[in-house]
């Protein structure tokens, strides 16, 4: 084992995230800091998810950075919905123009980091064997980033391809002429169904749960549109961090059950046709109110009704067992319509449950479904997943996973009891993926770089919470999720409850992102209260 290479911060993963974070640190605050990148390139999610359909579903203008004026002038989108390629293109001229690449190792994935308490040091590893010490650990892994395949019997023994979408190859998968099964029906599953049915020769959907799906109307920004907005950037930047999930438009401050039937249609008409994620800012109550939402639910499934000519695939697409957005809600090119195509089939496995996986395709309790390709659409062990795939150990060798067995426990979803010095980006606790992403991620990244700045400008050297403002930051994320519809949806990845064994706790802060910037940027201004800091 070669001698550890000592920095001031280590980063892990190069994405959105992790680029902005080195940036802050090297080159604001001044320190050695280096970021260790399983991929071969920057983008982290965008890295990974290359699967065909894959895109952004928060708009491009603002799914971006704001910390450079320049940057935002000079960066143009192509579309509405950027493409996973052109997401990619993006961050890897912002790893240029800010020269962050030199300091960035690729192909280098941690398995473990440990804290030595003596040096106050982390000692991270990787899994080839080198070996790195940083006063300050941070994880920037993204909280969709280990994938989740389900334990289906007999896989090892298909005879074709199989992928799962996070997971995409470098190079293109051709669909030409195959016979494709896909499993999954989250927003992976129902951007990449209308893009995959185009190529194959057959494709069947194997769908568990049926999901409510918003049209994008996704297509070029014009130039009239760039150039509006490049000229109101910051006043779109400034909205965007003030609203509840860090998007700049505004939400109805109606209720569904204010204003009569009638006008009510006539408002989800209008949203759905603008499309994406601001159908929900239709009314002010989608999220809090059941009979609120029943009023969207209803719409969204008279929608699938009207589209899908055959009445029984209509039925089985009808979604039935959650409320709308109470899953985070995906939105899609031409979904539903796809089912119309005859090259298409719908299995609901909830009804004729997969059995295993065959030499020649899948076996369900009904019939055999010959395959020359599977692609798991299946989602992600989210949040903690990525965390504890690596092997975290803080005081005393107390590991992430023992702290976690009952469910994630994070202060302000930044730091955790037991392991000083270490921030996780995004982490369990903060409202990250209920949110437009960068915005979280800026804001995040903004108070660490503020949080060590005061350490070393007061020579601190260490940084953890109280064990007690933990549980009382875990006890509001309950508080927050209780008072939405969101534990609602029993089944969703917001639970843990896609993955089998992993432990039931709502893990994302619904309580809003202006709200957390408020309480993170008072907890600061309060001499960083809740946490304990030393010499
Ligand atoms: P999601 O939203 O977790 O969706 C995964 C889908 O896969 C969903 O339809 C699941 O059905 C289905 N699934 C999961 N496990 C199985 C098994 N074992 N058998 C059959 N079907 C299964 O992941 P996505 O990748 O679509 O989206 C993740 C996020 O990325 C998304 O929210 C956006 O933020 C971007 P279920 O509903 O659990 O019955």
């Amino acid at each position: 084992m070669s001698p550890a290479v000592e920095f001031d911060a280590l980063i892990i993963g190069a994405g959105f995230a992790g680029l902005y974070q080195l940036h802050m640190l090297r080159d604001r605050l001044g320190l050695k800091a280096r970021v260790l990148e399983a991929g071969s390139g920057v983008g982290g999610t965008w890295y990974w998810n290359r699967y065909p359909g894959a895109r952004c579903d928060s708009e491009s203008y603002y799914y971006s950075y704001s910390f450079s004026d320049s940057l935002q002038q000079e960066w143009s989108w192509s579309e509405r919905y950027p493409e996973h390629g052109e997401i990619r293109r993006y961050l890897d001229h912002v790893a240029d123009k800010f020269d962050l690449k030199r300091d960035i190792q690729f192909g280098t994935r941690v398995a473990s980091a440990e804290y030595d308490a003596a040096a106050n040091l982390w000692h991270v590893r990787t899994e080839g064997g080198e070996a790195f010490s940083a006063r300050f650990l941070i994880t920037a892994v993204g909280c969709l980033s280990a994938a989740n395949i389900p334990k289906i019997p007999g896989l090892e023994s298909f005879g074709g391809q199989w992928y799962h979408t996070g997971r995409w190859p470098q190079e293109d998968v051709d669909f030409t002429g195959k016979r494709v099964g896909l499993i999954g029906t989250g927003s992976t599953g129902i951007q990449a169904t209308p893009v995959i049915a185009e190529k194959a020769a057959h494709l069947t959907v194997f769908q568990r749960t049926a999901n409510y799906s918003i049209p994008a109307r996704n297509g070029p920004v014009s130039a009239e549109e760039l150039r509006e907005i490049k000229a109101n950037y910051a006043a779109i930047r400034e909205k965007a961090r003030a609203t509840i999930n860090g998007h700049p438009f505004d939400i109805s401050p109606d209720s569904a059950l204010d204003v009569a039937e009638e006008e009510r249609l006539a408002r989800y008409e209008k949203a759905w046709e603008t499309g994406g994620l601001r159908f929900r800012a239709a009314f002010r109550d989608l999220l809090t109110d059941k009979a609120a939402n029943d009023t969207a639910s209803d719409f969204i499934r008279a929608k699938i009704r009207s589209i899908v000519k055959d009445p029984k695939v209509a039925e089985m697409l009808t979604p039935k067992d959650h409320p709308f957005a109470t899953k985070r809600p995906p939105i899609d090119s031409h979904y539903f319509e796809t089912f119309n195509r005859d090259n298409v089939t719908l299995v609901d496995i909830k009804a004729t449950p997969i059995a295993e996986i065959t030499p020649a395709g899948i076996r369900t309790s009904e019939r055999e479904h010959p395959l020359d390709i599977i692609v798991f659409a299946t989602g992600f062990d989210a949040m903690t997943g990525p965390l504890l795939a690596m092997d975290i150990r803080g005081r005393d060798g107390v590991a992430l996973r023992e702290a976690w067995a009952a469910g994630p426990r994070s202060y302000l979803g930044l730091q955790v009891a037991g392991f000083p010095n270490l921030f996780t980006i995004t982490g369990p606790g903060s409202p990250s993926v209920l949110t437009n992403m960068p915005v979280a991620i800026e804001q995040h990244v903004e108070w660490i770089t503020g949080c060590i700045d005061h350490m070393r400008k007061n020579g601190l050297q260490r940084i953890e919470p109280e064990a007690e403002a933990a549980e009382r930051w875990v006890e509001h994320v309950n508080e927050a999720a209780n008072a939405t519809l969101l534990p609602l949806a029993n089944s969703s990845w917001y639970l843990g409850a896609n993955v089998p064994g992993k432990p039931r706790v709502f893990m994302p802060y619904a309580g809003g992102m202006a709200n957390y910037a408020r309480v993170c940027a008072e907890v600061a201004a309060k001499d960083y209260q809740g946490f304990v800091l030393g010499r």
